[in-house]
């Protein structure tokens, strides 16, 4: 209902819309309306109500609440359902949880802050409130669980290409689940999944943006190597409208990655994205440490390391430095 009204003072933005009409148009009485116009006050937006002439909408704060979400939103499956948190743990966590409970493809669970977010191998993920978009899509690819680690790399196309359109900056891909703009971090991926032995039952694939952070606000240990879309851009962003941009770019490729089964379709793709390729690099792996130029990817989605004496070694896992 919240929504439904929210939408109809934005179609009448310049004016004032009547009780009565809102009324109607909902099908509540005008004491719910009021309601509902109170909690929407709550949630940071201004809204002038004037005897005898209706209500106006003057503010929307930037808010990740599946109201703002929803409003303009294009896809057909990823972000149709929203599950929000004004805080949580992690929304991976959470996710999960809803995921065991039944939750369809494609929702999207999204927090204004974690207080527990977390990276690959039990790093932690700075999640300040009011900042970025920390959310995570519910996946249920019908793929063998070989291909589940592949989403990521798809992932990073989508928000490598959105990160550009919304600031007019290059951003690129990290391999696997960074993405960059220069050499600092702004974006960061983390895909788990729940499967048995032939079948995904399901992938969390979380991911986390820094938006409108300004360099002071980073801690100390990410000053050096963190930026915001916003430092980048040199303006603010609507934090909604960034989650909408990257369900957009990420949909059809997704659809891509399914109907094709996996990521060998998208490798071009992936390429001209990346940053990684023709890069030195130490590739850091459970077997030990591997260095020399990144030279491909392969159709599973491997880095191809060229090592000094001309030998290519195909990278599934690993921490990368330049
Ligand atoms: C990642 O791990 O980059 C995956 C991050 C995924 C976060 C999302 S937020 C929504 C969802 N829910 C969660 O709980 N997680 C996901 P990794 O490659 O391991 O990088 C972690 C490292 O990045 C840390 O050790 C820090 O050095 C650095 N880091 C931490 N927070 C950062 C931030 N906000 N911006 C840039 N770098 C950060």
């Amino acid at each position: 209902m919240r929504d439904k009204i929210l939408k109809i003072l934005r179609e009448h933005q310049d004016e004032y819309v009547s009780g009565e009409m809102i009324c109607q148009a909902c099908g509540v009485s005008r004491t719910a309306v009021w309601k509902h116009i109170r909690e929407l006050e709550e949630r940071g937006y201004q809204i002038d109500a004037v005897r005898n002439r209706g209500y106006r909408l003057l503010y929307s704060p930037d808010v990740v609440t599946p109201e703002e979400i929803i409003l303009g939103l294009k896809t057909d499956v990823l972000g149709r359902e929203i599950v929000y948190r004004d805080q949580v743990a992690s929304t991976n966590e959470l996710a999960t949880e809803l995921a065991y409970q039944g939750a369809s493809e494609g929702t999207l669970v999204v927090a204004d802050q974690q207080t527990g977010g977390r990276g690959r191998r039990g790093r932690a993920w700075f999640s300040p409130p009011g900042k970025g978009v920390w959310m995570s899509l519910i996946l249920r690819p019908k793929l063998s669980p070989a291909y589940a680690s592949q989403l990521t790399l798809v992932a990073a196309i989508a928000l490598s290409r959105a990160f550009s359109s919304l600031t007019g900056q290059q951003a690129g891909i990290k391999w696997p689940n960074d993405i960059f703009f220069g050499s600092k971090k702004c974006c960061g991926i983390l895909t788990e999944m729940h499967a048995d032995h032939d079948r995904i039952h399901h992938i969390v694939l979380g991911i986390g943006i820094n938006v409108n952070m300004e360099s002071s606000e980073f801690p100390e240990e990410l000053r050096d190597i963190a930026v915001s879309l916003r430092i980048v851009k040199g303006e603010s962003l609507v934090r909604s409208k960034v989650i909408q941009s990257v369900l957009t770019y990420l949909e059809p490729l997704y659809q891509q990655y399914v109907r094709e089964g996996g990521f060998s379709s998208l490798r071009e793709e992936w390429k001209l994205e990346s940053i990684t390729i023709g890069r030195n690099v130490r590739a850091v792996t459970p077997r030990g440490e591997i260095e020399g130029t990144a030279v491909d990817i392969d159709e599973a989605g491997a880095l191809c390391v060229m090592t000094e004496s001309g030998e290519i070694v195909r990278i599934h896992s690993a921490e990368i430095l330049f």
